[in-house]
Formats: structure tokens, C-alpha cells, sequence
């Protein structure tokens, strides 16, 4: 999956795109390098961000999502509100990525469930603005994974099929340096829920904080270590910035796993 944030201020590629065509022209580029899903978001959901209202959301991704699906990408709207998943969808997105697991939006449930669409549940604590206080834990992959599997049954009691669901740690959502590496670690726990597991490590502050690289778009070598780990671990889908790098490190590795 990559990542195409068409937003002013994403914690590393914010602001990246001057105008829609080249951000149309990122996602093909993505999907040549080998991405199977283009991942849309038109809102930071770094630490401390403030939200965007939809209607500013779905102006920034819709021509976007609209020309690549009309170009026969399978692309996926990162959103957590539901006015914006169903611009996304009318306009051709095919998945919902929700950072808040269907928890922020109380009509996100039923209109996915209505339009039979994939999701994904991502873990969290609090909002964006608030999730760093929310960083505590005592055993983290088990309250994680209690707490996705509470989204998970509220998500289905909402009539969405289980085959629909794609499970995601949240990797620095409300999660410390340490708790996201032993997250990664114990990430067999999350994966005993049944669902596929998507990942998204790239260029997160837990690498930064290991490697000392301050700057974001220079945590490459750091994402791909543990993009590897997290395959390794259980992954199913690796959410990324650098596609074409993360594609050729997948190949080598699924050689040499056989
Ligand atoms: N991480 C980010 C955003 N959306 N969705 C899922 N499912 N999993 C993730 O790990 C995830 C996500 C944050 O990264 P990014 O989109 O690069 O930055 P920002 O939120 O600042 O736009």
C-alpha cells in the first residue's frame, strides 16, 4: 500500500503535491512500482494534529481518488468520517482505511457495511490530539488486541462481513518507542484474531528514535528493517512511502523465505 497524503502538514510527506495533477501522477508512479493499493488521505493524523473537516478533506482527495480509480488503480480513502468515505467511494475508492476503527464517526459502521466494502481497523487510544496521553499499558499486545477485537465485533454487530476486516496495530498511535517495538515483537498476538494484519511503519518516530535520524524522509533504511520484521511477524500489507525500495526488499525476502 502507498501512502499519498494530499495534505499540507503529514508529519513526512505533508505538502509533497503542489497540485492534483502531481499527485495523480505519485499514485501511478506508486502503482508501477509496485503497489497494489494507493492509499489517499486528505487529514494529518500525526501526534498533536487538529482535524480537518470533511468538506476540506474531500476537496483535497477527491479529483485524486477520481482519476486514479478511473484509471483502474484499487485505491483506499485514509479517513475517519463518514461523509468522506462515501465521496471517496462514489468517486471509486474500493477500501476505508479508518485510523480510529469505525470509533470516531458514529455512521461510519452502517455505511460501510451498506456499500460491502473492505476496511481497516487500526488501534488507537483518544485522537490524534490526544493519544499521546493515552500511552500506557501493562501487557500492550493483549490490550491491544482486546481492544481491536471490541472494534472488530462492533464492526460486525454493525453488519459488516468478518471477511471485510484487515486488522492494524497502529504503530506510534498512542504508543511509545518501546510499546511499538514490543507491539511489532508480539504481533502473532494480534494476528491470532483471525483478520489480516496491515503495518504501517514507514518513516515513524520509534525509527527516528532508535536510529537518531531526525528527519522523516531520511528513515528509508530504518523503515525497510522494519517493514522486513513486521512481514516476518505476520503482515499481509505494508503501508509505505517508498514504494519501489520497499517492493524490491519484499521480493528479496520472499525468495529467501521460499
Ligand atoms: N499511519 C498514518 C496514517 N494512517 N493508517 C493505517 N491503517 N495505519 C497506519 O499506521 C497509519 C494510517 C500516519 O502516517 P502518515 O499518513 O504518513 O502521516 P500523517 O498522518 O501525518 O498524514
Amino acid at each position: 500500500m502507498g501512502i499519498l497524503n494530499v495534505t499540507p502538514d503529514s508529519f513526512s510527506d505533508g505538502g509533497t503535491y503542489p497540485s492534483v495533477q502531481t499527485a495523480i501522477a505519485a499514485g501511478h508512479a506508486m502503482a508501477q512500482a509496485g503497489a497494489d493499493i494507493i492509499d489517499v488521505g486528505g487529514e494529518s493524523t500525526r501526534p498533536g494534529a487538529t482535524p480537518t473537516p470533511p468538506e476540506e478533506e474531500i476537496r483535497r482527495t477527491l479529483p485524486v481518488i477520481r482519476a486514479l480509480a478511473e484509471a483502474g488503480l484499487r485505491v483506499s480513502i485514509d479517513t475517519r468520517n463518514a461523509a468522506t468515505m462515501a465521496a471517496a467511494l462514489d468517486a471509486g475508492a474500493a477500501i476505508v482505511n479508518d485510523v480510529s476503527a469505525l470509533a470516531h464517526d458514529p455512521e461510519a459502521a452502517t455505511l460501510i457495511a451498506a456499500r460491502r466494502v473492505p476496511v481497516i481497523l487500526m488501534h488507537m487510544r483518544g485522537t490524534p490530539a490526544t493519544m499521546a496521553a493515552h500511552a500506557h499499558y501493562t501487557d500492550i499486545a493483549a490490550e491491544v488486541a482486546a481492544e481491536l477485537a471490541a472494534r472488530m465485533a462492533a464492526a460486525i454487530a454493525a453488519g459488516i462481513a468478518p471477511e471485510a476486516i484487515c486488522l492494524d496495530p497502529g504503530i506510534g498511535f498512542a504508543k511509545r518507542p518501546e510499546h511499538s517495538i514490543e507491539l511489532l515483537r508480539r504481533l502473532p498476538e494480534i494476528a491470532a484474531l483471525g483478520c489480516p494484519l496491515l503495518v504501517g511503519v514507514s518513516r515513524k518516530g520509534f525509527i527516528g528514535r532508535i536510529s537518531g535520524v531526525a528527519t522523516p524522509a531520511d528513515r528509508l533504511a530504518g523503515s525497510l528493517a522494519a517493514a522486513l520484521f513486521a512481514l516476518w511477524r505476520g503482515a499481509a500489507i505494508l503501508r509505505v512511502h517508498d514504494v519501489a525500495e520497499t517492493a524490491q526488499a519484499v521480493r528479496i525476502w520472499q525468495a529467501l523465505r521460499g
